[in-house]
């Protein structure tokens, strides 16, 4: 089965937490902080595999988990840091953050990585706090958590030419003289199902890849037969081959269906009209092929090769011009660097950094930084407590719910955490 769209889930792993500990050694009085650091959580990784040509095997699981970083420990041990997620997925694989709307990553070559969620760092432990002013801190951290997001992952097939008509022109039957991919071939509509990749030699020794795609009919980018959904593996085609049923065998008018063809290739996307477009007028071993021809000729000005492809008359022609045009079209990437998430500056991506409202006696604050700083914080000891206040008072927290009205021993909320307030 072809699946080329899933949506997914990435949870990536927490940081382990630091740990608190102090030296204890013979003859030592008073031993120093000694708890080391937690390991990093596991990063949620897409890579492109070249042996993979559908991205059914994603389409069963819809949440990928990457393990946590392991705690530090006594004896200044850091926690060893979690392996990383791999998901393998076909070249041509978009991945996109279903929130921001924004591509994290387009993996095009073979081995292409990308990180679409990264691991929490791991939390510091009490020996990483020390300081001359404090010496023994009585206190760590805990580990971040792992970025959490939905992600598109999508499929759009990398090759040189796209084959677009309506259904039983000829297409399949093209791109099995053509290559070596096998193709169904039948004479009843809608034959084939979904794309099929097939890699051509020329006489002179060139080499490009070609897509077979499903018929496309009138109305197809409303639906109409299989609908439109395999149009997107032609946006990084370089090349359009369009190929017509020139004898007209189911007494259709050639001119008319070229003009439909087109007409979705726009309504699905311009840019798929302006991509260098050869037209094949297939069937040239039928009666009527050469009136048709003529007529046809007299409403276009473009170019016009006449093949058959159950005889292969006229084939190689085709190849060496498909060959030429992709010599001198340049390969695009699909998307503008602005649609990359790398691209876009963090802070229009960051949130607010804090809000406070009331929820009826209590104060509630939220913000990115805040939320992150609470979840890392080991409230167990005072001195983290008093750590995380002195943060509070740093963001401007304080001096919000100071401005809102807030009195000593009235409650304050972030997640579910309450405590009373102290000036
Ligand atoms: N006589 C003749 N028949 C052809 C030629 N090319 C294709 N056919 C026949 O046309 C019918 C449809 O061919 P396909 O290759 O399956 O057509 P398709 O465009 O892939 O059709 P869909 O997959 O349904 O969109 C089959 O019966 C083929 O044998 C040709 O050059 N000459
Ligand atoms: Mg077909």
């Amino acid at each position: 089965m072809f699946i080329d769209e899933v949506i997914i889930e990435l949870n990536a792993g927490r940081g382990g937490n630091g740990c608190m500990a102090f030296r204890r050694e013979k003859y030592v009085e008073m031993g120093g902080p000694f708890g080391g650091n937690g390991g990093h959580g596991g990063n949620i990784i897409f890579e492109a595999d070249e042996g993979l040509n559908t991205l059914i095997d994603l389409r069963y699981k819809k949440i990928y988990k990457a393990d946590s970083g392991a705690h530090g420990e006594g004896k200044g041990c850091n926690g060893k840091n979690a392996e990383d997620l791999i998901i393998k997925v076909p070249l041509g694989t978009v991945i996109t953050d279903t929130d921001t709307n924004l591509i994290i990553g387009d993996l095009i070559k073979k081995g292409d990585r990308v990180i679409a969620a990264s691991g929490g760092r791991g939390g510091r432990g009490n020996m990483a706090f020390a300081t001359r002013a404090n010496p023994a801190p009585a206190f760590c951290e805990n580990g971040e958590p792992g970025e959490s997001k939905k992600v598109k992952v999508e499929l759009k097939l990398l090759a040189d030419v796209g084959l677009v008509g309506l259904p039983s022109v000829g297409k399949s039957t093209f791109i099995s003289r053509v290559s070596a991919a096998k193709s169904k071939i039948a004479a009843y509509h809608f034959t084939t199902l979904t794309p099929n990749l097939g890699v051509v030699k020329t006489k002179d020794g060139r080499s490009f890849t070609v897509a077979d795609l499903p018929g496309l009919i009138e109305g197809a980018s409303l639906g109409e037969g299989l609908g439109d959904k395999f149009l997107k593996h032609i946006e990084r085609t370089r090349v359009i081959a369009h190929i017509i049923d020139m004898s007209a065998f189911e007494g259709r008018d050639p001119y008319e269906d070229y003009i439909v063809i087109n007409k979705e290739l726009e309504n699905f996307d311009k840019k798929l009209i302006d991509k260098p477009q050869i037209v094949i007028a297939n069937k040239m071993d039928l009666p009527n092929f050469k009136e048709n021809l003529e007529e046809f000729k007299k409403k276009v000005d473009c170019d016009v090769f006449s093949i058959s492809a159950e005889t292969g008359e006229g084939i190689d022609i085709v190849l060496t011009k498909l060959a030429d045009i992709l010599d001198a079209t340049p390969k695009e990437p699909l998307y503008e660097e602005e649609k990359f998430e790398s691209h876009v500056l963090y802070k229009f991506k960051e949130e607010q950094p804090f809000r406070v409202y009331k929820d009826g006696d209590v104060f509630v604050v939220t913000g990115d930084e805040i939320e992150r700083l609470l979840k890392m914080t080991w409230f167990a000891s005072d001195e983290a407590f008093m750590r995380f206040s002195r943060k509070l008072r740093k963001l401007g927290i304080d001096d919000k719910l100071k401005e809102m009205g807030i009195q000593e021993g009235d409650i304050v909320r972030i997640l579910d955490y309450e405590f009373e307030y102290k000036d």
